[in-house]
């Protein structure tokens, strides 16, 4: 494909911010979406340029490059890392190598992108954290992708909660399904594995929605009693790459050494009660992320298969025609659609990758601490160890360390 378009006019005007991707995967795909499509849908004060992306395999990420419109390849991330063409370095890896690129890249001077969850333990997130903070101070900013706060309706949700139009916070209902292990035959992919992937669904589905519920209540969760099971314990091993969620051959088996499910109730520091479960067993669930909030004045509830609706429940109306009706969240006033289409014509999963990458645009032109931040990740992270440690303990109530 070789050297990116280059824009004519008032586009080309702008500074660019130059961005290098590790990994071209999955997350790699809705990344470079977003990098791609941000500047047209939306009018940014810097023009991102998709400058270099790297993968191990040459072929593959000259073939990634091509065809999401990478200028350029490399093949070891710390080459990326030392180039003066890259700006920001944007991590999607599996979560065993975010901590050495993520403090390399900021030690070299560049803003970081890191997919969520942050890292795969507390003690790297720390180091993430940290090294993030005395970044800020030298103007690079680091941004954790809990790409989730940008659908439109929980961005909206969070504005109606922050307004009060829910009252006080007394429950918070939250549930992620998936069902892509149901098979037994299901080859021991990277996200199988502790060693590469920190945790299974606890960390994969379960930290999105850790970061949803309390971006949604303003408030953080302050301790946990949890319970996680693995029912498939050894499982094809599988043959070459794998990506995203689809199955491969294989040869021999291997331990599943991560929870295939993790349900936890969580108490809010204003007390407030949380119940949530994660899962890749909810057989029919594709990526059913929901999420019900109850306060003294009212109701919200979210499901991402319905994205652009949210329900809304005002319990101030008359109870003779109060109920839950839906808000179909496509109006130019509603977050981030001013850039998009008439009302009605919805939004998909992938312009949350558009949004992130917006979102990081104007925090790094304004030079603004961008959310969710590094810290945000880290404290993530310690919810997630706070529940493996009540599971470990039979449920017993676990404090989130401070
Ligand atoms: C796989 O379970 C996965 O791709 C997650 O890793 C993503 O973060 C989520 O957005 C969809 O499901």
């Amino acid at each position: 494909m070789g050297e990116p378009q280059q824009p004519d006019g008032p586009e080309a005007a702008k500074p660019p911010l130059r961005v290098g991707m590790v990994g071209y995967a999955f997350m790699g795909a809705a990344h470079s979406q977003g990098w791609r499509t941000a500047g047209h849908a939306f009018d940014l004060p810097l023009r991102p340029v998709l400058s270099v992306i790297c993968g191990r395999d040459a072929q593959a990420v000259r073939r990634a490059a091509d065809r999401h419109g990478w200028a350029a390849t490399e093949t070891d991330w710390r080459a990326l890392v030392a180039r003066d063409d890259v700006d920001l370095v944007d991590i999607c890896t599996p979560g065993d190598s975010h901590a050495e690129i993520a403090l390399a890249a900021l030690a070299a001077g560049k803003h970081v992108l890191c997919e969520k969850p942050l890292a795969n333990t507390v003690e790297e997130a720390r180091a993430m954290a940290d090294a993030a903070e005395a970044a800020y101070g030298r103007g690079q900013l680091a941004m954790v992708g809990f790409n989730y706060r940008r659908v439109p309706a929980t961005a909206l949700a969070r504005n109606m909660i922050a307004e009060g139009r829910l009252g006080t916070l007394r429950h918070l209902r939250v549930t992620y399904l998936q069902d892509w292990l149901v098979d037994p035959q299901f080859p021991l992919t990277w996200r199988l594995r502790k060693e590469l992937a920190g945790s299974g669904a606890l960390g994969d589905l379960g930290a999105h929605v850790v970061d949803l519920a309390q971006y949604l209540a303003g408030e953080q969760l302050a301790g946990v009693s949890a319970m996680t099971e693995t029912f498939v314990r050894e499982r094809p091993l599988p043959v070459g790459a794998t990506s995203g969620l689809s199955a491969v051959q294989s040869a021999g088996t291997g331990q599943v050494t991560v929870d295939d499910a993790a349900l936890f109730t969580g108490r809010f520091t204003s007390g407030a009660l949380a119940s949530f479960e994660a899962t890749r067993y909810a057989t029919g669930r594709k990526n059913a992320l929901r999420i019900e909030l109850n306060g003294t004045h009212g109701s919200l509830a979210f499901d991402l298969e319905r994205l652009n609706e949210l329900s809304y429940h005002d319990g101030t109306e008359a109870a003779t025609h109060a109920g839950f009706r839906r808000i179909l969240v496509t109006e130019p006033d509603h977050p981030y659609l001013d850039a998009w289409w008439p009302p009605g014509h919805g939004l998909g999963y992938e312009h949350t990758f558009v949004h992130q990458a917006r979102d990081l645009v104007h925090a790094v032109a304004a030079g603004r601490r961008p959310e969710p931040s590094f810290a945000d990740g880290l404290q993530v992270q310690r919810v997630l160890a706070a529940v493996e440690e009540s599971a470990e303990k039979n449920s017993v109530y676990t404090p989130i360390a401070a």
